[in-house]
Protein backbone atom coordinates (compact mmCIF):
# COMPACT_ATOMS: atom_id res chain seq x y z
CA UNK A 1 0.00 0.00 0.00
CA UNK A 2 1.50 3.17 -0.46
CA UNK A 3 0.78 6.68 1.12
CA UNK A 4 -1.53 9.76 1.18
CA UNK A 5 0.49 12.96 0.07
CA UNK A 6 -0.83 16.08 0.47
CA UNK A 7 1.17 19.38 -1.42
CA UNK A 8 0.77 22.70 0.61
CA UNK A 9 1.17 25.90 -1.55
CA UNK A 10 0.26 23.84 -5.11
CA UNK A 11 0.14 26.93 -6.65
CA UNK A 12 3.70 28.58 -6.04
CA UNK A 13 6.71 27.98 -7.96
CA UNK A 14 7.97 25.21 -5.71
CA UNK A 15 4.70 23.24 -5.02
CA UNK A 16 4.30 23.01 -9.23
CA UNK A 17 8.12 21.42 -9.08
CA UNK A 18 6.98 19.29 -5.70
CA UNK A 19 4.01 18.01 -7.94
CA UNK A 20 6.29 17.16 -10.76
CA UNK A 21 9.10 15.55 -9.15
CA UNK A 22 6.03 13.27 -7.17
CA UNK A 23 5.59 12.51 -10.46
CA UNK A 24 8.50 12.43 -12.27
CA UNK A 25 9.99 9.83 -9.20
CA UNK A 26 6.79 7.65 -8.96
CA UNK A 27 6.60 8.26 -5.54
CA UNK A 28 4.38 5.82 -4.28
CA UNK A 29 1.35 7.91 -3.20
CA UNK A 30 -1.87 6.45 -3.30
CA UNK A 31 -3.23 9.75 -3.59
CA UNK A 32 -1.93 13.42 -4.07
CA UNK A 33 -4.50 16.17 -2.94
CA UNK A 34 -3.09 19.57 -4.03
CA UNK A 35 -3.63 22.38 -1.16
CA UNK A 36 -3.62 26.37 -1.38
CA UNK A 37 -5.04 28.85 0.13
CA UNK A 38 -8.79 29.75 -0.19
CA UNK A 39 -7.96 32.46 -3.05
CA UNK A 40 -6.46 29.40 -5.43
CA UNK A 41 -9.50 26.65 -4.36
CA UNK A 42 -10.66 25.04 -7.25
CA UNK A 43 -8.33 26.09 -9.39
CA UNK A 44 -6.36 23.27 -11.42
CA UNK A 45 -2.74 22.10 -11.39
CA UNK A 46 -1.31 19.67 -13.50
CA UNK A 47 0.60 16.57 -11.85
CA UNK A 48 2.01 14.17 -14.69
CA UNK A 49 -0.94 13.77 -16.72
CA UNK A 50 -3.70 14.22 -14.44
CA UNK A 51 -5.58 17.82 -13.06
CA UNK A 52 -5.79 18.04 -9.84
CA UNK A 53 -8.21 20.91 -8.03
CA UNK A 54 -6.78 23.05 -4.94
CA UNK A 55 -8.68 22.76 -1.64
CA UNK A 56 -8.81 25.02 0.62
CA UNK A 57 -6.31 24.33 3.62
CA UNK A 58 -8.58 25.79 6.05
CA UNK A 59 -11.24 23.36 4.99
CA UNK A 60 -9.08 20.55 4.15
CA UNK A 61 -9.45 17.66 7.02
CA UNK A 62 -5.71 16.12 7.35
CA UNK A 63 -7.25 12.70 8.81
CA UNK A 64 -5.16 9.68 7.13
CA UNK A 65 -2.69 12.09 5.18
CA UNK A 66 0.66 10.52 5.73
CA UNK A 67 3.18 13.11 4.53
CA UNK A 68 1.94 17.32 3.92
CA UNK A 69 5.27 18.94 1.53
CA UNK A 70 4.73 22.28 2.65
CA UNK A 71 5.77 25.36 0.38
CA UNK A 72 3.21 27.87 1.55
CA UNK A 73 5.83 30.26 3.85
CA UNK A 74 6.45 30.95 7.28
CA UNK A 75 3.42 32.21 8.56
CA UNK A 76 1.05 30.24 7.13
CA UNK A 77 3.59 27.05 8.41
CA UNK A 78 4.00 28.47 11.83
CA UNK A 79 0.44 28.39 12.09
CA UNK A 80 -0.90 24.72 10.25
CA UNK A 81 2.51 22.85 10.55
CA UNK A 82 1.50 21.68 14.06
CA UNK A 83 -2.37 21.70 13.65
CA UNK A 84 -1.29 18.91 10.66
CA UNK A 85 1.45 16.87 12.77
CA UNK A 86 -1.24 16.62 15.43
CA UNK A 87 -3.46 14.76 12.92
CA UNK A 88 -0.61 12.08 12.26
CA UNK A 89 0.86 13.48 8.70
CA UNK A 90 4.31 13.91 8.90
CA UNK A 91 5.33 17.65 7.77
CA UNK A 92 8.23 18.54 5.48
CA UNK A 93 8.60 22.00 5.04
CA UNK A 94 10.23 24.53 2.93
CA UNK A 95 9.99 27.80 5.12
CA UNK A 96 12.40 28.99 7.55
CA UNK A 97 10.59 28.82 10.66
CA UNK A 98 11.05 25.16 11.96
CA UNK A 99 14.67 25.35 10.73
CA UNK A 100 16.95 26.20 13.69
CA UNK A 101 14.05 24.41 16.49
CA UNK A 102 16.36 21.63 17.99
CA UNK A 103 13.39 19.31 18.14
CA UNK A 104 13.38 19.62 13.96
CA UNK A 105 15.60 17.67 11.90
CA UNK A 106 16.78 19.82 9.30
CA UNK A 107 17.76 17.64 6.30
CA UNK A 108 19.83 17.06 3.08
CA UNK A 109 19.54 13.39 2.12
CA UNK A 110 22.88 13.48 0.69
CA UNK A 111 24.60 14.82 3.78
CA UNK A 112 22.62 13.97 7.21
CA UNK A 113 19.89 11.53 6.52
CA UNK A 114 20.47 9.73 9.78
CA UNK A 115 18.92 12.71 11.84
CA UNK A 116 15.44 12.08 10.50
CA UNK A 117 14.89 10.07 12.93
CA UNK A 118 14.00 12.95 15.19
CA UNK A 119 11.30 13.46 12.87
CA UNK A 120 8.56 12.12 15.94
CA UNK A 121 9.68 15.06 18.47
CA UNK A 122 7.08 16.98 16.56
CA UNK A 123 6.39 15.25 13.37
CA UNK A 124 7.92 17.85 11.35
CA UNK A 125 10.32 18.00 8.92
CA UNK A 126 12.60 21.46 7.71
CA UNK A 127 13.81 21.86 4.38
CA UNK A 128 16.88 24.15 4.16
CA UNK A 129 18.04 27.13 2.33
CA UNK A 130 18.16 26.77 -1.68
CA UNK A 131 21.55 28.45 -1.57
CA UNK A 132 22.27 25.37 1.58
CA UNK A 133 21.06 22.63 0.01
CA UNK A 134 23.38 22.88 -3.10
CA UNK A 135 25.95 24.18 -1.36
CA UNK A 136 26.14 21.44 1.74
CA UNK A 137 25.85 18.62 -1.11
CA UNK A 138 29.52 19.86 -2.26
CA UNK A 139 30.71 20.61 0.93
CA UNK A 140 30.34 17.03 2.49
CA UNK A 141 32.63 14.85 0.59
CA UNK A 142 34.91 17.19 1.15
CA UNK A 143 34.53 17.37 4.57
CA UNK A 144 34.54 14.12 5.04
CA UNK A 145 38.15 14.24 3.01
CA UNK A 146 39.83 16.85 4.69
CA UNK A 147 37.53 18.63 7.34
CA UNK A 148 36.34 22.03 6.09
CA UNK A 149 37.15 24.80 8.83
CA UNK A 150 36.24 28.12 7.13
CA UNK A 151 33.88 28.69 3.52
CA UNK A 152 33.40 31.90 2.01
CA UNK A 153 30.24 31.88 -0.37
CA UNK A 154 29.19 34.40 -2.57
CA UNK A 155 26.26 33.47 -3.83
CA UNK A 156 24.27 34.81 -7.42
CA UNK A 157 21.03 33.85 -6.83
CA UNK A 158 18.14 33.38 -9.64
CA UNK A 159 14.71 36.18 -9.10
CA UNK A 160 12.66 32.47 -8.64
CA UNK A 161 14.20 32.33 -4.90
CA UNK A 162 11.60 35.18 -4.50
CA UNK A 163 8.41 33.97 -6.10
CA UNK A 164 6.31 34.40 -9.26
CA UNK A 165 5.89 38.18 -9.09
CA UNK A 166 9.51 38.71 -8.58
CA UNK A 167 10.05 36.33 -11.94
CA UNK A 168 7.73 38.96 -13.40
CA UNK A 169 9.42 42.39 -12.14
CA UNK A 170 12.85 40.51 -13.92
CA UNK A 171 10.67 40.02 -17.23
CA UNK A 172 8.91 43.60 -17.15
CA UNK A 173 11.78 45.49 -16.36
CA UNK A 174 13.84 43.86 -18.95
CA UNK A 175 11.05 45.00 -21.60
CA UNK A 176 10.91 48.00 -20.23
CA UNK A 177 14.57 48.50 -21.12
CA UNK A 178 14.31 47.47 -24.58
CA UNK A 179 10.86 49.16 -25.31
CA UNK A 180 12.07 52.39 -23.06
CA UNK A 181 9.55 52.61 -20.74
CA UNK A 182 9.62 53.48 -17.48
CA UNK A 183 11.11 51.05 -14.93
CA UNK A 184 8.62 49.67 -12.16
CA UNK A 185 9.58 48.28 -9.28
CA UNK A 186 7.50 46.28 -6.63
CA UNK A 187 9.33 43.73 -5.55
CA UNK A 188 13.09 44.29 -5.31
CA UNK A 189 14.38 47.39 -4.01
CA UNK A 190 16.40 48.27 -6.76
CA UNK A 191 16.22 47.46 -10.87
CA UNK A 192 17.36 43.81 -11.03
CA UNK A 193 17.24 43.81 -14.75
CA UNK A 194 20.62 44.56 -16.63
CA UNK A 195 21.54 44.70 -12.73
CA UNK A 196 22.89 42.92 -9.40
CA UNK A 197 21.64 43.56 -5.83
CA UNK A 198 23.85 42.41 -3.39
CA UNK A 199 20.48 41.72 -0.84
CA UNK A 200 18.87 39.05 -0.26
CA UNK A 201 15.83 38.28 2.66
CA UNK A 202 16.05 41.25 5.70
CA UNK A 203 19.09 43.11 6.89
CA UNK A 204 20.07 42.13 10.65
CA UNK A 205 21.92 44.49 13.13
CA UNK A 206 25.29 42.54 12.28
CA UNK A 207 25.03 44.50 8.49
CA UNK A 208 24.34 40.60 7.57
CA UNK A 209 20.83 40.06 5.69
CA UNK A 210 18.79 36.67 6.87
CA UNK A 211 19.67 35.03 3.73
CA UNK A 212 23.32 34.93 4.48
CA UNK A 213 22.50 34.03 8.25
CA UNK A 214 20.78 31.21 7.42
CA UNK A 215 23.36 29.86 5.20
CA UNK A 216 25.93 29.72 8.40
CA UNK A 217 23.36 28.37 11.20
CA UNK A 218 21.92 25.91 8.73
CA UNK A 219 25.35 24.44 7.42
CA UNK A 220 25.98 24.11 11.35
CA UNK A 221 22.96 21.96 12.03
CA UNK A 222 23.29 19.93 8.78
CA UNK A 223 27.06 19.35 8.60
CA UNK A 224 28.99 20.63 11.63
CA UNK A 225 28.71 22.99 14.12
CA UNK A 226 32.27 23.72 13.80
CA UNK A 227 31.87 25.13 10.00
CA UNK A 228 33.07 28.80 10.15
CA UNK A 229 30.87 30.75 7.31
CA UNK A 230 30.61 33.55 5.80
CA UNK A 231 27.87 34.28 3.29
CA UNK A 232 27.40 37.51 0.73
CA UNK A 233 23.91 36.91 -1.02
CA UNK A 234 23.69 38.29 -4.39
CA UNK A 235 20.55 38.79 -6.64
CA UNK A 236 21.05 38.28 -10.14
CA UNK A 237 18.68 38.54 -13.19
CA UNK A 238 18.56 35.19 -14.00
CA UNK A 239 15.10 33.40 -13.86
CA UNK A 240 16.27 29.91 -12.52
CA UNK A 241 19.14 28.20 -10.73
CA UNK A 242 21.27 30.21 -8.05
CA UNK A 243 25.27 29.90 -8.86
CA UNK A 244 27.86 30.40 -5.84
CA UNK A 245 31.23 30.94 -5.53
CA UNK A 246 33.01 28.97 -2.68
CA UNK A 247 36.23 29.52 -1.02
CA UNK A 248 37.14 26.50 1.27
CA UNK A 249 39.73 26.28 4.14
CA UNK A 250 40.41 22.72 5.45
CA UNK A 251 42.40 21.66 8.59
CA UNK A 252 44.40 19.00 6.27
CA UNK A 253 46.10 18.98 2.59
CA UNK A 254 43.91 18.48 0.10
CA UNK A 255 44.61 19.00 -4.38
CA UNK A 256 42.35 19.82 -6.57
CA UNK A 257 42.42 16.12 -8.24
CA UNK A 258 41.48 14.76 -4.62
CA UNK A 259 38.92 16.93 -4.25
CA UNK A 260 37.20 16.52 -8.19
CA UNK A 261 38.31 12.43 -7.38
CA UNK A 262 35.93 12.46 -4.55
CA UNK A 263 32.92 15.04 -5.63
CA UNK A 264 32.44 12.77 -8.88
CA UNK A 265 32.05 9.66 -6.57
CA UNK A 266 29.39 11.62 -4.32
CA UNK A 267 25.82 11.08 -4.45
CA UNK A 268 24.19 14.47 -5.66
CA UNK A 269 26.78 15.86 -7.85
CA UNK A 270 27.77 15.77 -11.30
CA UNK A 271 31.60 17.50 -11.84
CA UNK A 272 31.60 19.53 -15.17
CA UNK A 273 35.21 21.00 -14.80
CA UNK A 274 37.14 21.25 -17.98
CA UNK A 275 39.86 24.51 -18.16
CA UNK A 276 38.52 25.90 -21.27
CA UNK A 277 36.22 28.12 -22.48
CA UNK A 278 32.85 26.86 -21.68
CA UNK A 279 33.80 24.01 -19.49
CA UNK A 280 31.87 25.02 -16.48
CA UNK A 281 28.28 24.38 -16.05
CA UNK A 282 25.71 27.87 -15.63
CA UNK A 283 22.39 28.30 -14.00
CA UNK A 284 20.56 27.99 -17.36
CA UNK A 285 22.17 24.90 -18.33
CA UNK A 286 21.02 23.39 -14.81
CA UNK A 287 17.05 24.17 -14.84
CA UNK A 288 14.71 21.08 -14.12
CA UNK A 289 18.00 19.07 -13.51
CA UNK A 290 18.10 16.89 -10.01
CA UNK A 291 22.02 17.30 -9.89
CA UNK A 292 24.18 19.89 -8.18
CA UNK A 293 26.57 20.73 -10.87
CA UNK A 294 30.31 21.72 -9.38
CA UNK A 295 33.14 23.64 -11.56
CA UNK A 296 36.32 25.73 -11.57
CA UNK A 297 37.73 23.55 -8.45
CA UNK A 298 40.74 24.99 -7.90
CA UNK A 299 44.00 25.26 -5.45
CA UNK A 300 43.69 28.81 -3.58
CA UNK A 301 47.17 29.45 -2.99
CA UNK A 302 46.56 32.38 -0.58
CA UNK A 303 45.55 30.20 2.61
CA UNK A 304 46.76 27.47 4.06
CA UNK A 305 44.91 24.07 3.00
CA UNK A 306 42.78 26.11 0.41
CA UNK A 307 40.30 25.55 -2.25
CA UNK A 308 38.06 27.62 -4.55
CA UNK A 309 34.86 26.03 -6.69
CA UNK A 310 31.33 27.05 -8.37
CA UNK A 311 28.68 25.18 -7.70
CA UNK A 312 25.39 25.64 -9.48
CA UNK A 313 22.16 23.99 -9.13
CA UNK A 314 18.39 24.45 -10.05
CA UNK A 315 17.08 26.47 -6.71
CA UNK A 316 13.74 25.24 -7.03
CA UNK A 317 14.51 21.70 -7.36
CA UNK A 318 17.60 20.00 -5.06
CA UNK A 319 17.03 23.78 -3.26
CA UNK A 320 13.46 23.11 -2.78
CA UNK A 321 10.66 20.46 -4.25
CA UNK A 322 13.57 17.81 -4.80
CA UNK A 323 14.91 18.10 -1.65
CA UNK A 324 11.33 17.89 -0.34
CA UNK A 325 10.39 14.74 -2.01
CA UNK A 326 13.74 13.09 -1.23
CA UNK A 327 13.04 13.52 2.39
CA UNK A 328 9.82 11.85 1.54
CA UNK A 329 11.26 8.94 0.10
CA UNK A 330 13.36 8.18 3.12
CA UNK A 331 10.71 8.74 5.70
CA UNK A 332 9.08 6.11 3.51
CA UNK A 333 11.27 3.38 3.08
CA UNK A 334 13.26 3.95 6.91
CA UNK A 335 10.20 4.68 9.03
CA UNK A 336 6.54 4.89 7.27
CA UNK A 337 6.91 2.03 4.59
CA UNK A 338 3.31 0.13 4.45
CA UNK A 339 4.39 -2.62 2.61
CA UNK A 340 3.01 -5.62 2.91
C1 LIG B 1 15.95 33.13 -2.20
N1 LIG B 1 16.77 31.31 -0.86
O1 LIG B 1 16.57 32.74 -3.19
C2 LIG B 1 15.69 32.23 -1.02
C3 LIG B 1 14.34 31.63 -1.11
O2 LIG B 1 14.45 30.52 3.55
O3 LIG B 1 13.52 29.18 2.17
C4 LIG B 1 13.99 30.71 0.01
C5 LIG B 1 14.02 31.34 1.38
C6 LIG B 1 13.99 30.27 2.44
O4 LIG B 1 15.47 34.24 -2.10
Amino acid sequence: MGLKVAVIGATGNVGHEMLNILDERQFPATEVVAIASRRSQGKDVSFGDKTLKCQALENYDFTGTDIAIMSAGGSVSKEWSPKIAAKGAVVIDNSSVWRTDPDVPLIVPEVNADALAGYTKKNIIANPNCSTAQLLVALKPLHDLAQIERVIVSTYQSVSGTGKDAMDELFNQTRAVYVNDPIERNIYPKQIAFNVIPHGGDFMEDGYTTEEWKMTVETKKILDPKIKLTATSVRVPVFVGHGEAVNIEFAKPITDDEARDALREAPGILVVDKREDGGYVTPVECVGDYATFVSRIRVDPTVENGLALWVVSDNLRKGAALNAVQIAELLNTKYLSKAA
